[in-house]
C-alpha cells in the first residue's frame, strides 16, 4: 500500500462571524442614532417646547444636526416682554441660563 502525502488543503479561516456583527453594530448605529435623535426631537416638540426645526439650530451654522435635536431636550423658550415688544428667550433647563433671544420688530 502506498503512503499518501498529508495534503489537505484547508481554506483560509475567515472571521465572518465578528465582522459581520461589527457591521451590524456601525450600521445599527449610524441608523439608530439620527433615528432616535428625530423621534426625540420630534416628541420633545408635541410635548412641550414651542420652537421650530430651524430654531433648534443652536450653532447657527445654518442645519440642524441631529445632537442639536438631543440637546433641544434640555431647552425650553419662554415669551418675555421688552420695549413694547415681546421677545422669545431658548434658556438651559439644567441651569436657566439663556442661550438664545430672539425679538420681534
Ligand atoms: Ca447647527
Amino acid at each position: 500500500m502506498q503512503s499518501v502525502g498529508h495534503s489537505e488543503k484547508r481554506a483560509p479561516l475567515r472571521k465572518t462571524g465578528a465582522v459581520g456583527l461589527g457591521l451590524w453594530i456601525f450600521f445599527g448605529l449610524m441608523l439608530g442614532v439620527p433615528s432616535m435623535a428625530i423621534v426625540v426631537g420630534l416628541t420633545s416638540q408635541l410635548i412641550g417646547n414651542r420652537y421650530t426645526w430651524t430654531e433648534m439650530d443652536w450653532n447657527g451654522d445654518g442645519r440642524t444636526s441631529a445632537g442639536e435635536i438631543l440637546a433641544s431636550v434640555d431647552i425650553r423658550v419662554r415669551s418675555t416682554p421688552a420695549e413694547g415688544t415681546t421677545c422669545r428667550e431658548f434658556f438651559s433647563l439644567k441651569d436657566g441660563l439663556v442661550l438664545r433671544r430672539t425679538c420681534a420688530k
